[in-house]
C-alpha cells in the first residue's frame, strides 16, 4: 500500500498542469494556501454556539453525523444490522511460539448456510493473559496472512485484476504475502503488551476497485442510487462494527476496551465506524488524510478532485458536488474527529505524507480537542505543532498527536505510541 499514495501524488505531479485550472487549492505550499474557515464543531447550524454537554449530544452532534452522511460516506441503511454467525474455523492455543492463541472465526452474515457472505476474522489473544483482554481492531489490505509471518493462519482469496485483462476476480494470495505487513502491524508487540488483536481482509466487505458494488456486503440492503447512499467507507467501517458484534460475544475478549486502528483509507473507515458505533472506546487513527482526519479546506495535498477521480466508490454520489470547491465542503476532517470525543484518540501523521497534509491532521485534533474540554476531558494540550518525532502523549489528555518522520506507513514507533497510550486511556476504565 506504501506505492499508492506515491502513484496517486506522482499522477497528480504528471496531470497537474493539465488540471490546474480546475482543481483550485492543488498545491504543497502553506504560503498558497487560499484563503479558508475551519468549520467549527461548536456552532450550531442555526448559528448558536454549543455551550453545554447536552447540546453537543442532542443536537450539534447529530448535525454533524448527517453533515457527513448526506455529502461524504453516505447513510448506513438503518437495518443495517445482520443476524451475525460466528463459525469457529482454527483455534491454536500456542500460536506464534507461544505468545498467543489464535482464532479464526467465519462471520456469516445471513442464516442461509455456508454459502452466505461472510468475512473471516484473525484473532490473537495474548496467551498469558489472565481474564478478558483489551483488542485492538482494524481492516488490513492484503489478507490475514499478510499481518505476521504464521504459516497457521488459512489464507482467503483476495481480489485483483491482473493484466492484460483488468478483470476482477478473486484468486488465492501468493504465499509470499505472508507475513508481508509485519512491520506494519508489529502483531507480536501488541500482544507482549497484554492486547489481542483483531484483524479482517477489508476485500471480505467489498473489493478496493471502482464498479465492484456487485461484490459488496452493500447487496445485502435494498438497493439505492440515492444521492446519500453509501459507499465503500460505509460499508468497510459497517464491517468493524459486526466485528465488534462477535468481540462482544468472546469470553476471552474485553469489549469495553475495543480500540479501533487503519491505515490511510483504512483509517478513514476507523474513523468513521467510530463515528457511529458507540461501542469502539478508542481510535488510534494513522494518516487518514484527506476524507478523514486532515482538513479538506485547507486546499493543501490530495483533493476533493483527486479522492472523487481515483475512489468515486468510497463516497456517497454527493460527494462529487464538492469537486473544486474544497473551501466550501460542509464536512471536514476536525468535525469529523469531533465524532469520537470524548473518547480516547490518537492521531498520527508522517512528515513525508504531504498528500495527508500533516499540519492540516494536526489543526483537525486541535479543533476537535475543543469538543472534548466541553465533554469535561482534556484534548490536546497545545496548539503548536509538535516537532517531528515528538509525540504529545500527556497522560491527562484524551487526543494525542504526533508527526513521524519517513512516508506514508505504519511503523514500531507508531504502535510505541499507541500502546503507550492505550496502557494510559485502558487502565482508567473500570473492568465490565
Ligand atoms: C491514496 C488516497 C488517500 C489514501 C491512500 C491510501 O491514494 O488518495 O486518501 O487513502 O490512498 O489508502 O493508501
Amino acid at each position: 500500500m506504501r506505492l499508492l499514495p506515491v502513484c496517486a501524488a506522482l499522477l497528480a505531479v504528471l496531470v497537474a498542469p493539465a488540471l490546474a485550472q480546475h482543481i483550485p487549492g492543488y498545491n504543497y505550499d502553506e504560503a498558497k494556501i487560499p484563503p479558508y474557515t475551519l468549520l467549527d464543531p461548536l456552532t450550531a447550524a442555526d448559528g448558536k454556539p454549543v455551550n453545554t454537554a447536552a447540546a453537543w449530544w442532542q443536537q450539534r452532534r447529530p448535525e454533524i453525523v448527517h453533515l457527513f452522511e448526506e455529502n461524504v460516506f453516505g447513510v448506513t441503511p438503518a437495518n443495517a444490522k445482520v443476524p451475525l454467525r460466528a463459525k469457529l474455523i482454527e483455534t491454536d492455543p500456542h500460536a506464534l511460539g507461544g505468545l498467543a492463541i489464535r482464532k479464526q472465526i467465519d462471520l456469516y452474515f445471513t442464516t442461509k448456510g455456508a454459502d452466505g457472505p461472510k468475512m473471516r476474522m484473525l484473532l490473537y489473544l495474548p496467551a498469558r493473559a489472565k481474564g478478558r483482554v483489551p483488542v485492538v481492531l482494524g481492516l488490513n489490505f492484503g489478507g490475514n496472512q499478510t499481518v505476521v509471518n504464521d504459516p497457521g493462519i488459512q489464507p482467503t482469496k483476495i481480489w485483483v485484476k491482473p493484466k492484460p485483462s483488468l478483470v476482477l476476480q478473486q484468486v488465492a494470495p501468493d504465499e509470499k504475502t505472508r507475513g508481508s505487513q509485519t512491520e506494519e502491524w508489529q502483531v507480536e508487540k501488541v500482544l507482549s503488551r497484554g492486547y489481542g488483536l483483531a484483524t479482517i481482509y477489508y476485500g471480505d466487505l467489498e473489493p478496493d476497485f471502482k464498479d465492484a458494488s456487485q461484490y459488496s456486503i452493500r447487496q445485502l440492503f435494498a438497493p439505492s442510487n440515492a444521492p446519500d447512499s453509501w459507499g465503500a467507507i460505509g460499508a468497510w467501517a459497517w464491517g468493524l462494527s459486526r466485528a465488534i458484534d462477535y468481540l462482544e460475544t468472546d469470553k476471552q475478549v474485553d469489549a469495553k476496551r475495543i480500540a479501533v486502528t487503519g491505515h490511510s483509507r483504512l483509517a478513514k473507515v476507523a474513523d468513521w465506524a467510530a463515528a457511529q458505533d458507540p461501542r469502539i472506546a478508542a481510535v488510534l487513527s494513522t494518516e487518514s488524510g484527506k476524507g478523514g482526519q486532515s482538513i479538506q479546506r485547507r486546499g493543501l495535498g490530495e483533493s476533493v478532485y483527486h479522492l472523487q477521480h481515483s475512489f468515486p466508490y468510497w463516497f456517497c454520489p454527493n460527494y462529487a458536488r464538492w469537486v473544486g470547491h474544497d473551501q466550501e465542503i460542509p464536512a471536514d476532517g476536525n468535525l469529523l474527529l469531533s465524532l469520537i470525543a470524548p473518547r480516547p484518540l490518537y492521531v498520527a501523521s508522517a512528515v513525508g505524507d504531504e498528500w495527508s497534509d500533516p499540519k492540516g491532521e494536526f489543526l483537525s485534533s486541535v479543533s476537535a480537542s475543543r469538543v472534548y474540554q466541553l465533554l469535561g476531558r482534556h484534548g490536546l494540550p497545545t496548539d503548536t505543532m509538535p516537532p517531528v518525532d515528538q509525540p504529545i502523549n500527556s497522560p491527562a489528555a484524551n487526543v494525542a498527536y504526533h508527526v513521524r518522520s519517513g512516508i506514508h506507513d505504519v511503523t514500531a514507533f507508531d504502535w510505541d505510541q499507541y500502546l503507550n497510550f492505550l496502557d494510559i486511556h485502558f487502565r482508567r476504565l473500570t473492568r465490565p
